[in-house]
């Protein structure tokens, strides 16, 4: 049974409500989760409160310990992670095994390695004045998490924070809870102390809302979609709290004439379905140079239309069901926009019947690929987190560009072309946080991450992360 943990113990909400979790697989009731409403977050931040004074002044390296060790017991846990991941969120089992669990216990020993490596300024002026930096935590910080790499995204948060020397209230999406519960029982077997790490279920609105409105919160760091992130924003500017928003994207990938097109069809057919196409960092729109739309078209559609969705726990599998109802409704109105503004369905046109008959009730759907849509059709601009991309034409590079930066947000781009020279230049003009050259999703830790625009604030990764968690301090002394 899924409980919050509060100052290292397991409780129900409160109030004693719940939430039921639905299985992506079949629509049916899985378990339960706290309902958690205000009450329910104060105990959470009461608890972290009290936990923030011996944490933050335990040393770098005794914080260090407790990432890596953190690390070491889900790598043990592996597999139980990853069924998890996947009966959550619907993903492939090998995606969880190979990608999102992985991930998650790199980013403790990333942080963990890099806080015992970590170098302050100091400068010396005309031998008059010695000037050094010091770093210290922020205090409590609120991790508010969503659902579809949640683990993966989660520890990106608590990693940093906890190194840092802050403690956190976390806040999983409610849509897939399990592994954030599977965390927090690793956090009691590592003996971190209690109330270092917190983690309370519930909706948005209540549970979520509640934590951005604490007045003892003074951090935020949030990853979903921008609608919610601009919600967040807004509770949060009046008490100037620290705000790092990672958020949607609608992301491009161009091929140029000149690139390598076996690789780019593959590189484009992963980046765009990964995951259900559920990742903010998945392509939503191909844009193709028109010398060779009808060889690249031919290839990308017969590629995607031999994808295999179905069960995840089956090898093989590169596609589950999408997350939850009201997402899978939410892609399909969007592709039905799509069909009554005269797109053409080039790839993902059958299958769906026979998902719908064989996986009763699940939320599946086939990759779906259109054409011919307008340049000013809104599916251009929109975020559908789906497995549904739209493709266009373009003659030259720069009018690429062009239709890669008109959009609302700008997360990241893939550029397919054996031309470096031409990869720098168009990189440059790109508005987006990340510009992936013939390849997609390759992560350096050390690297800044995030978005421009509706894409979010801020920037999270390596020395970035530290930034964010903590309160830079000049000293200048008189020598
Ligand atoms: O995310 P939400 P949803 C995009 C994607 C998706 C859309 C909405 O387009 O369709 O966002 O998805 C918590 N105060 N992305 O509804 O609402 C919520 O409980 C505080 C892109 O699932 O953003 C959950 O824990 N918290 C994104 C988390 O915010 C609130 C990945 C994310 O939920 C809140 C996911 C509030 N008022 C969706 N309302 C990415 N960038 O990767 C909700 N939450």
């Amino acid at each position: 049974m899924i409980q919050n943990f509060i100052n290292g113990e397991w409780k129900p909400a409160a109030a004693g409500d719940t939430i039921d979790k639905i299985n992506p697989m079949n629509g049916e009731v899985q378990y339960q989760i706290p309902d958690s409403k205000a009450v329910d977050v104060v105990l959470a931040v009461q608890a972290a409160t009290k936990a923030f004074p011996a944490w933050s002044a335990l040393s770098a390296q005794d914080r260090a310990k407790y990432l890596n060790r953190i690390a070491d017991r889900i790598e043990q846990r592996l597999e139980e992670f990853a069924l998890a991941e996947t009966e959550d969120v619907g993903k492939p089992l090998e995606l969880s095994k190979t990608l999102d669990i992985p991930r998650a216990i790199s980013n403790f020993r990333f942080f963990a390695s890099r806080l015992l490596h970590h170098e302050e300024a100091s400068s010396e002026v005309d031998g008059k004045f010695l000037n050094y930096t010091i770093r210290q935590p922020v205090g409590v910080a609120a991790l508010i998490s969503p659902w579809n790499l949640p683990l993966y995204l989660l520890t990106w948060k608590i990693a940093p924070a906890l190194a840092m020397g802050n403690t956190v209230v976390c806040k999983p999406s409610e849509l897939t809870p399990k592994t954030a519960f599977l965390l927090s029982e690793v956090m009691n077997e590592v003996e971190l102390p209690k109330g270092v790490c917190n983690i309370v279920f519930g909706t948005g609105p209540d549970a979520g809302q509640a934590l951005v409105e604490h007045p003892g919160v003074p951090l935020i760091s949030f990853t979903g979609g921008t609608a919610t992130g601009e919600k967040i924003s807004k509770s949060a500017a009046p008490f100037f709290k620290k705000l790092s928003l990672e958020l949607g994207g609608k992301n491009s990938a161009i091929i140029l004439k000149d690139a390598d097109l076996k690789r780019a069809v593959l590189g484009t057919v992963r980046s765009s379905f990964l995951n259900q196409g559920e990742i903010c960092l998945c392509t939503s729109r191909i844009l193709v140079q028109e010398d060779i739309y009808q060889q690249f078209i031919s290839e990308f559609t017969r590629e995607v239309d031999e994808l295999i969705v179905g069960d995840p726990m089956q090898v093989g599998t590169f596609m589950g069901p999408l997350v939850s109802k009201p997402h899978f409704e939410k892609v399909q109105k969007a592709l039905n926009q799509a069909l009554e503004e005269k797109g053409k369905l080039v790839a993902g046109a059958k299958g769906d019947n026979e998902l719908k008959e064989k996986f009763k009730g699940g939320f599946f759907m086939r990759p779906k690929v259109i054409a011919d849509l307008t340049n000013c059709s809104d599916l251009h601009q929109t975020e559908i987190f789906g497995p549904v991309v739209t493709v266009q034409t373009f003659k030259y590079p720069a009018d690429a560009v062009k239709l890669a930066n008109t959009t609302p947000y700008g997360l990241c781009a893939t550029l397919w072309t054996q031309d470096l020279s031409k990869a720098h230049k168009l990189s440059q003009n790109l508005q987006v946080g990340t510009v992936w050259v013939n390849t997609w999703l390759q992560r350096d830790l050390r690297m800044p991450f995030g978005g421009q625009k509706a894409s979010g604030l801020g920037r999270e990764g390596g020395e970035h992360s530290f930034d964010f968690f903590s309160e830079q301090k000049t000293v200048c002394l008189q020598i």
